[in-house]
């Protein structure tokens, strides 16, 4: 393989990185069983993440979630979503959140942006 072809396409791989946000993680919060959890099917009560990161809240019921946040950090409501459908927030603001299910109250999770 030519050096210097695999040294351009590098160099562009990064630029295309940088201009995409690369920097953002995005997590994913599945609803399971009425629980917040983690990929792993772990319980999340609390999760950390920074500013700019986003969330994704994967309905992984047989039946609907609203996920929803009435904190100052960042006020949202999802609106209801279907197994297998999620919703993506991006959170800019440092702080901590309380995040809830409007059909089931005892959903809840904290979610902190550092
Ligand atoms: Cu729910």
């Amino acid at each position: 393989m030519n050096m210097r072809l695999t040294m351009l396409s590098l160099a562009a791989a990064l630029a295309l990185g940088v201009a995409g946000g690369a920097h953002a993680a995005e997590y994913v919060v599945g609803q399971k069983n009425k629980t917040f959890v983690d990929e792993a099917g772990n319980k999340v009560e609390h999760l950390s993440i920074k500013v700019g990161d986003t969330v994704r809240f994967l309905n992984e019921d047989p039946f609907f979630h609203n996920i929803f946040s009435l904190s100052e950090v960042k006020t949202f409501d999802l609106g209801s979503f279907p197994e297998g459908d999620s919703r993506t927030v991006t959170f800019d603001k440092a702080g901590k959140l309380d995040i809830e299910c409007a059909i089931h109250p005892q959903m809840h999770m904290v979610l902190e942006v550092q």
